[in-house]
């Protein structure tokens, strides 16, 4: 990993705003010496789009390679996923793994997870990856997810149980989540969770908060878990219209 530096030219602050404003240094690679890229993950949003997000608007090329759960099932017998899961990312052929891991990376080379604000950006990081556990249950349908080995899901919830953890999700947990991560923007002074910067926990905000608005993210969990949060709602409005993230959309539609 050492010398990424030399894949890019960082342009100064001032020039890269006029061109995407709130981006503090937008990363101009010089394709010639940029790493070959490859992402792997499933046909849907989940924990890679954040990833996706922060290397396009980086102006990283990179192969979105979209697998289906049998595929991954190949992959991992084959070795090439290092702790059995998706997100990877390959680096000149290197395969690394890990959402957080990669995010942070991604970031780091687009310019999205400025040094001086590390602390403010993986403290909101870390919460939404809080929320990201509490979600386990409800979308699997299981207390620990899939068994990693048979695949089956891990100690079944039964009937009564899934209605309680939906129950709990969005009428204790997700509502008191997310009036805690609006108080943190808020006091930020935004419009981002960094104050006037965008940061790789703004776009992993943004997946996750749109997908609960429009029902993508987690089946049973509602929308008004949102409700009690104008300034969350304002940040989702404002993400959705960055130049690239707009350009990513309409690239997948
Ligand atoms: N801690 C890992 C967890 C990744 C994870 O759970 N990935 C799921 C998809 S969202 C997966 O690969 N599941 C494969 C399987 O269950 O076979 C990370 O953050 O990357």
């Amino acid at each position: 990993m050492r010398g990424l530096q030399h894949w890019r030219l960082l342009v100064p602050h001032a020039a890269s705003s006029l061109r995407f404003p709130f981006t503090r240094a937008f990363a101009v690679v010089n394709p010639a010496m940029a790493p070959k890229l490859k992402l792997t993950y499933l046909d849907f949003k989940g924990f890679a789009e954040p990833i996706r997000l922060a290397l396009f608007i980086g102006g990283f090329e990179f192969e979105d390679r979209r697998v289906t759960y049998g595929e991954i099932a190949e992959l991992k017998e084959g070795g090439y996923l290092p702790f059995g899961s998706v997100p990877v990312l390959e680096v000149d052929g290197k395969v690394h793994s890990q959402t957080q891991a990669l995010l942070r990376w991604a970031g780091r080379q687009a310019g999205l997870y400025p040094e001086d604000l590390q602390l403010q950006c993986d403290a909101v990081e870390e919460a939404l990856v809080d929320v990201k556990k509490v979600l386990v249950p409800q979308w699997y349908g299981a207390m620990l997810g899939r068994n990693p080995t048979t695949k089956e899901p891990c100690v079944l919830l039964s009937p009564e149980q899934r209605a309680e953890v939906e129950e709990a999700l969005n009428e204790a947990i997700l509502p008191v989540r997310f009036q805690q991560l609006e108080q943190v923007l808020v006091a930020s002074g935004g419009p981002f969770f960094c104050g006037d910067v965008l940061t790789i926990c703004d776009l992993s905000f943004y997946v996750c908060a749109s997908g609960i608005l429009d029902g993508s993210y987690c089946g049973g969990i509602r929308p008004e878990v949102l409700a009690a949060c104008p300034t969350l709602l304002e940040l989702v409005k404002r993400v959705e219209e960055h130049p690239k993230v707009k350009e990513w959309n309409l690239k997948q539609e």
